[in-house]
């Protein structure tokens, strides 16, 4: 009998307010990976789970693209989008067996940042944010859009602008906190990572990881910290959080008066890096560095996490998931999260050699994000 293949999820919450560039980004995102240039050299493909849903992404995109129009505004529509990244079978039958996953199972949530701005209408509207809320949960990363626009109007005086968007979210936070605990139980399953993203940051051209982390501290940190707590208040063992310490520059296009180009895109292509390997990595800091307890380190540490850190040393563990998981102890996600520079090219160079795609393709990841740090896009935790 045939074992059954694992396909290994990873969730990302995107909270952003009306018009930040929530619709823009997961079109912009899912379209470019359409490209046939991007499926030429590209060891996976992005496929959307909803057929239908995959259209219409990609006819947002086509529409940026050929006709300079940007998708319409879905106000208030908490959205998922279930992706799958299916990796290329490779050439040889015993490579493909050896396959820890077959897919990487990305699930994107937005969350719509009015219901925070402007408390809901009703009931079944507060039930539904409740529920939407809750399903957010099993996200390992969630980023907070900072909209670039918003920042350019308010040019000189940002701490007005975002001030208040840090105050909706704590605010809007602290209305679910009773709806979303079970008699004020703190949760294991929680976003331990909270990425500040701008958006739209073609509108800034001089801005870079730094410049931005730099603005929040100078013109909101008193907000940040209260919003750090207030997350804080949500989840078991809050010292395993980083909240605002890592930093993202997006920008799903460049937009001009008449054309919008969509090959000039930001930060774009480390959103799924970031989805898979930034767990990892910091789970396995918080182990080590907080020395949590090891009962306590094992327990936050996701499935996901555990498996991508096998499958990036190139650790093969075909088999059910179940038994791949009693054999990944934390050291594993350790030694994984710690690899980097020539080490990680050759491991890459190696799993290609190899046909081994999952790990050719975190290790791949983990050189984009890498990078992404050398071109100053991304600003990772320095905790
Ligand atoms: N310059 C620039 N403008 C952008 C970018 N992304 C989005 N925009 C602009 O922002 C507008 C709103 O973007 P949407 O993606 O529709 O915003 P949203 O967060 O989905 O908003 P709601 O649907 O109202 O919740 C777009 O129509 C574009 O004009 C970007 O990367 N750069
Ligand atoms: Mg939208």
């Amino acid at each position: 009998m045939q074992e059954k293949k694992s396909v290994l999820e990873q969730h990302i919450a995107v909270f952003g307010e009306s018009g930040s560039g929530k619709t823009v980004l997961v079109s912009s995102f899912y379209g470019a990976a359409q490209e046939a240039s991007f499926l030429k050299q590209s060891l996976y493909r992005v496929v959307a789970d909803d057929i239908g849903q995959g259209s219409r992404l990609n006819r947002n995109y086509l529409g940026m693209r050929d006709e300079a129009k940007a998708p319409d505004a879905t106000r208030f529509a908490a959205t998922s989008y279930a992706f799958s990244i299916k990796l290329k079978d490779p050439p040889s039958v015993k490579a493909a067996k050896a396959r820890p996953f077959e897919a990487l199972r990305l699930v994107w949530h937005d969350y719509p940042g009015e219901w925070f701005e402007q408390g809901v209408s009703g009931e079944e509207e507060a039930t539904r944010r409740v529920d939407t809320f809750r399903s957010l949960l099993g996200s390992d990363v969630a980023l907070l859009l900072v909209d670039g626009q918003r920042l350019v109007d308010h040019a000189g005086e940002e701490e007005r602008y975002l001030k208040s968007l840090f105050s909706n979210f704590s605010n809007g936070l602290l209305s679910l906190k009773d709806d979303l605990l079970d008699s004020g139980k703190p949760l294991a399953q929680f976003p331990r990572i909270w990425i500040m993203a701008l958006t739209k940051a073609d509108l800034l051209p001089e801005m870079d990881a730094f410049r931005f982390r730099d603005l929040l501290d100078l013109k909101a940190a008193d907000h940040l910290n209260e919003l750090r707590s207030v997350l804080a208040g949500f989840v078991q063992y809050p010292d395993a959080m980083s909240v605002a310490e890592d930093f993202l520059l997006l920008s799903s296009a460049k937009f001009e008066p008449n054309k919008i180009e969509v090959s000039k895109r930001v930060g774009i292509d480390l959103v799924l890096p970031v989805a898979a390997i930034l767990p990892l990595e910091r789970h396995a800091r918080w182990a080590r560095v907080q020395q949590l307890p090891a009962k306590v380190a094992d327990g936050i540490i996701t499935n996901g996490a555990r498996l991508l850190a096998a499958a990036l040393l190139g650790k093969d563990h075909p088999g059910v998931l179940g038994k791949v998981l009693a054999l990944i102890n934390p050291d594993v996600v350790d030694e994984a999260a710690q690899i980097a520079g020539d080490k990680l090219r050759e491991l890459n160079q190696q799993a290609i050699t190899k046909q081994n795609y999952v790990t050719a393709t975190l290790t791949r990841f983990q050189m984009d994000l890498d990078r992404g740090e050398e071109n100053q896009v991304l600003l990772r935790s320095l905790k």
